[in-house]
């Protein structure tokens, strides 16, 4: 499934960041989380991949002061982008495309290993550590607004073990 958003959204994305330009001097933008918005996202990264590898996984913590759902990622990076939970299936741990999370109101949500991830898929080339990849978080109130958020999560090493590679969950992706 994909998350593109919607022309208006795309529409609406542009205009909140000539808003944001004008407003924001630009050594904050270089700050991680939003400053302006409802919405915080903290710490975020991405695992490296190495050459010939199509897929990788995004983390951060997510917290917004009232209650929404995350309904698009998206990044230059990647061709395909999903919000994945690991679920267990019998006795296999699993992957499965989330459409809309939910983010409660004043509450942290933590994308780790393991956990909530957001999956990069159909990679334009190799993800190395140094690099720095921009994601567009798109997050939808009760109210239908919806508020975009840009952030640059930094690349680090393959490190921590990741149930990556079970594919098992992914029906339908190509690899
Ligand atoms: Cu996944």
């Amino acid at each position: 499934m994909k998350l593109f958003p919607s022309l208006s959204a795309l529409r609406m994305t542009r205009r909140r960041m000539t808003a944001l330009r004008v407003a924001i001097p630009a050594a904050m933008l270089a700050v991680a989380g939003p400053v302006l918005a409802q919405v915080t996202v903290t710490a975020p990264w991405v695992r490296a991949t190495v050459a010939q590898q199509s897929s990788t996984g995004a983390f951060m913590q997510l917290k917004s002061a009232k209650a929404v759902k995350l309904v698009s990622v998206s990044t230059p990076v990647a061709g395909i982008v999903e919000v994945h939970e690991m679920a267990m299936d019998g006795q296999v741990m699993r992957m499965r495309a989330v459409p809309a999370l939910e983010l409660p109101a004043d509450k942290t949500v933590e994308f780790k290993p393991g956990g909530y991830h957001v999956m990069l898929m159909d990679l334009k080339g190799q993800v190395k550590v140094g690099d720095t990849v921009p994601l567009t978080l798109v997050f939808e109130g009760a109210d239908q607004k919806r508020e975009t958020v840009q952030v640059k999560a930094t690349v680090k090493p393959l490190g921590a073990a990741m149930p990556m590679d079970d594919h098992g969950g992914h029906g339908g992706h190509q690899h």
